[in-house]
C-alpha cells in the first residue's frame, strides 16, 4: 500500500478514543504483508527466518520508545490534508553547526535569524560522535546519537527540538546508513577478531574477491582514496571501503545489520527528527560486476525502512542523497509498482549541476534538454533545490544529451572544469577542482556559490560590473530554487555572499578535501550590520529575504505537481510556469546570459501568458507592458510575472 491510501485509511479510522498505541497495532496490521514480502526478498535463506521474527518483536518496542509529544504529532501529521514538506512555507538551511555558531546551544540562540530570513527548516550536518583526526566532516560516524561533545549533549539536542517545535521549524540530520567509522564499536569488535562483526562488513583474507569488485566498482574518492579496499593489519584483512580507507561499507546482507540499523535510525529519530538525510543510499547493496550502486536490492531495502518507520513513526519523512543520474534519482521516490514507498524526498542534483552548466556556457539548452526527459515525481515526493552545499558539484550530465545539443561531451566537461577552476583567465568563476581522476578525466567543482559566480574576482580587481554581476547571480539562482517546486535549501553563508575559505589548507587533517573551502565560518559581524549598510552581503540578504517571504504568501508555489517547463525560444532563457487554478499562476523568467534578451508577445501569447492589460514582476513589484515589445529581460534578470 501506498502512503497516500494509507494516510487515508487511517482518517477514516481514526477517531479520537483511538490512542497512538491502537494506531500504532492497525499500521503494524496494515504494513505486515508488504515488510515480511520485502524482507523475504532480500532475505532468502532459511536461516533468516529467524531474523524476520527478530523484527516483528522489534517494531512495538521501539514504537513504545518513541517520546509521546512525537507520537501525538505523527498523528496529526498523518490526518492533516496534504504533506507539510510540500508547502510553500518550508524554506531550508544547511548549515554546520560549530561553524555557524559554535554549538548546539548557539544554535538555539540563533533561531532568530532565521526566522528573520525566512528560514523554518533545518539540515545540521553530522553531529554525532566521529574519529579525532580525519572524519569526513562527520560522515565516519563512531555513534548514530551520541553527540559529539564539542557541539553539546543530547539534552542540549532535545532542547533544541523542542524550541523548533514550539516556532514551527523542522529539523533534518544525516543518517549515514551506508558505512560507519573504522572506530564503530562493530569495526573495533571485527579487528579485534569477533567473527560476528566481521560479517557485520565486508572483510577478505586475499584479493581474489576485491579484485573481482574492482572490475566493475567505481571510485568515489580517487585521489584521497583510490580503490574500494583497505588493508587492516591488526585483522590481516581486506574492508570494502567505497568513500574514504576509514569508512566501511555496511554489509546488508546480513539481515542483522538490517535490524541493528533500524534501531539507530529510530533512536535518531526520537530525537525529534523530522527528516532523515539518508546519506550514500545509492550505495547500500554491493554485488560483484555490477558499480554496485542503484541495485534494485537497494531500493528494496531502503523500502524497507520506509516501511518499518511508517509503522513507528509515520510523521518521519526521508530525504534521499543520491546523486546519480537523473533518470535513477527518481527512482528513489519509489518504483512504478511501490510509488511513495521509499523517500519523501530526494536531492535535485540534476538542477543544481545543470544551473552550474548553464551559467558557465550562458545557455539553457542543456538544462531544458535534461528537464524535458527526466520523469513526472510521483505526486507526494518533492524535491530539495539547491545551488550549493558541503560537497563537490558534480558533472553528472547524460553524456547522450550533451551530443543530443551538439557538443562533445569529454570536451565539454573538460571546458566546465576550467571555466569554474580558475584555468580560464577570462572567467570570473574562483573555483578548486575536487577529486580529478586521471584515468578518465572526470573531476568534480567546489568553491562558494560567491566565489564560483565572481565576487571574489570582482572583489578583488575592485571591479564593479563583476561584483553586480555576480550579486544578480546569486539572487537569480536563488530565485530558480525558490520557485521550482520543492523545498529550497540554502547553504549557510550564501545568504550574505560569503567567499571561498582557503583555512582548511593550514590543517593536516582537511588540506586533501577541497570541499573545505565551501564550509565556511558564518561570519556574524556581517551579519550584525545588514540592517542600514549598502553593499554585496546586504543586497543580497535583503533580495533572498524578500523573495522568500513572497514564496511562502503564494500557495501557486507549494509543490503540488504543478510545474510546467515552457520551451523558450531564446536559448539563453530558462523559463517555467508555476501552474494554479485558484490563484494565480506565476511564470519565472530567468536569463543566465551578460546581454538582454527578449521575449516576444507571440511567444507569451502561446503559452498562453499574454495580457492585454499588461502583466507585473512580483518581486519588483513593477508593472510591465507586453502590448507592444514583448518582455525584455536585463543580465541575470529574474522575474516572477502574474497576469494582472
Ligand atoms: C555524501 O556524498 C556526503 O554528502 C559527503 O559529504 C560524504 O563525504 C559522503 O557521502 C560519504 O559519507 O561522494 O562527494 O551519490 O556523490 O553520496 C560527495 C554519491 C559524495 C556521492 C555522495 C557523497
Amino acid at each position: 500500500m501506498n502512503q497516500a491510501s494509507l494516510h487515508h485509511l487511517l482518517a477514516l479510522k481514526f477517531d479520537e478514543t483511538k490512542s497512538p498505541e491502537d494506531l500504532f497495532a492497525l499500521r503494524l496490521a496494515t504494513n505486515l504483508t508488504l515488510v515480511k514480502e520485502g524482507f523475504f526478498s532480500l532475505y532468502q535463506e532459511e536461516r533468516h527466518k529467524a531474523y524476520f521474527t527478530r523484527l516483528i518483536d522489534l517494531l512495538p518496542r521501539l514504537f513504545s520508545d518513541r517520546p509521546t509529544e512525537l507520537k501525538f504529532q505523527d498523528l496529526v501529521r498523518v490526518r492533516q490534508q496534504g504533506n507539510w514538506y510540500q508547502s510553500e512555507k518550508m524554506v531550508g538551511m544547511q548549515l554546520y553547526t560549530n561553524h555557524f555558531n559554535k554549538d548546539l546551544k548557539g544554535l538555539r540562540d540563533k533561531l532568530p535569524y532565521f526566522e528573520e530570513l525566512g528560514v523554518n527548516f533545518l539540515h545540521l550536518m553530522p553531529i554525532t560522535t566521529r574519529p579525532k583526526e580525519e572524519n569526513d566532516g562527520g560522515y565516519a560516524v563512531n555513534s548514530y546519537h551520541e553527540i559529539d561533545k564539542k557541539f553539546g549533549t543530547k539534552n542540549d539536542l532535545e532542547k533544541l527540538t523542542q524550541e523548533l517545535r514550539s516556532r514551527k521549524m523542522f529539523l533534518m540530520l544525516d543518517f549515514v546508513v551506508n558505512h560507519t567509522s573504522n572506530e564503530y564499536p562493530w569495526a573495533k569488535k571485527a579487528i579485534a577478531g569477533s567473527k560476528k562483526y566481521r560479517s557485520y562488513y565486508f572483510t577478505y583474507p586475499d584479493r581474489d574477491i576485491p579484485d573481482a569488485f574492482e572490475e566493475t566498482l567505481p571510485e568515489v574518492f580517487p585521489q584521497t582514496s583510490p580503490g574500494n579496499f583497505t588493508y587492516n593489519k591488526k585483522m590481516k584483512r581486506w574492508v570494502m571501503t567505497v568513500f574514504n580507507d576509514y569508512q566501511w561499507d555496511l554489509n546488508y546482507s546480513n539481515p542483522e545489520v538490517f535490524l541493528e540499523m533500524l534501531t539507530n535510525l529510530v533512536k535518531l529519530i526520537n530525537l525529534g527528527v523530522d527528516v532523515v538525510r539518508f546519506d550514500a543510499l545509492a550505495f547500500l547493496w554491493k554485488k560483484i560486476r555490477t558499480t554496485s550502486q542503484n541495485l534494485p536490492e537497494a531500493h528494496m531495502l531502503i523500502s524497507l525502512f520506509r516501511m518499518c518507520l511508517q509503522i513507528i513513526a509515520p510523521g518521519t519523512v526521508l530525504l534521499a542523497e543520491a546523486i546519480v543520474a537523473p533518470t535513477e534519482i527518481i527512482k528513489y521516490f519509489g518504483e512504478e509498482s511501490r510509488k511513495g514507498n521509499e523517500c519523501e524526498m530526494a536531492y535535485n542534483a540534476s538542477l543544481m549541476a545543470l544551473l552550474w552548466n548553464s551559467i558557465a556556457t550562458k545557455k539553457t539548452n542543456l538544462l531544458q534538454k535534461s528537464l524535458q526527459e527526466i520523469p513526472k515525481k510521483p505526486d507526494t515526493a518533492t524535491w530539495i533545490n539547491y545551488i550549493r552545499c558541503h560537497d563537490d558539484i558534480g558533472l553528472g550530465f547524460d553524456d547522450a544529451h550533451i551530443y543530443d545539443i551538439g557538443w562533445d561531451a569529454k570536451e565539454h566537461r573538460k571546458f566546465l572544469l576550467d571555466y569554474y577552476c580558475q584555468v580560464l583567465p577570462w572567467s570570473p568563476a574562483k573555483g578548486l577542482v575536487f577529486m580529478y581522476n586521471p584515468k578518465n578525466g572526470d573531476g568534480r567543482i567546489t568553491g562558494s556559490a560567491a566565489s564560483l559566480l565572481g565576487l571574489e574576482k570582482g572583489i578583488m580587481e575592485n571591479n564593479e560590473k563583476l561584483i553586480k554581476a555576480a550579486i544578480d547571480k546569486i539572487v537569480m539562482m536563488h530565485g530558480i530554487v525558490f520557485s521550482y517546486g520543492g523545498i529550497p535549501m540554502i547553504y549557510a553563508g550564501d545568504e550574505i555572499g560569503m567567499l571561498n575559505d582557503y583555512s582548511f589548507l593550514e590543517d593536516p587533517n582537511k588540506k586533501h578535501d577541497s570541499r573545505w573551502v565551501n564550509r565556511p565560518q558564518q561570519d556574524w559581524e556581517t551579519i550584525a550590520a545588514l540592517q542600514g549598510k549598502k553593499g554585496h552581503s546586504s543586497e543580497i540578504f535583503f533580495r533572498l529575504q524578500k523573495m522568500i517571504a513572497l514564496r511562502k504568501k503564494l500557495s501557486v508555489f507549494a509543490d503540488s505537481n504543478n510545474f510546467v517547463l515552457h520551451a523558450a525560444p531564446n536559448q539563453h532563457l530558462l523559463t517555467f510556469e508555476r501552474n494554479a487554478i485558484e490563484d494565480k499562476s506565476v511564470l519565472v523568467l530567468s536569463n543566465f546570459d551578460e546581454n538582454p534578451q527578449t521575449l516576444s508577445n507571440d511567444w507569451l501569447q502561446s503559452i498562453g501568458f499574454f495580457a492585454l492589460e499588461g502583466v507585473k514582476d512580483i518581486i519588483s513589484n513593477k508593472k510591465i507592458k507586453t502590448a507592444s515589445k514583448g518582455i525584455t529581460l536585463q543580465p541575470y534578470e529574474l522575474l516572477w510575472l502574474q497576469k494582472l
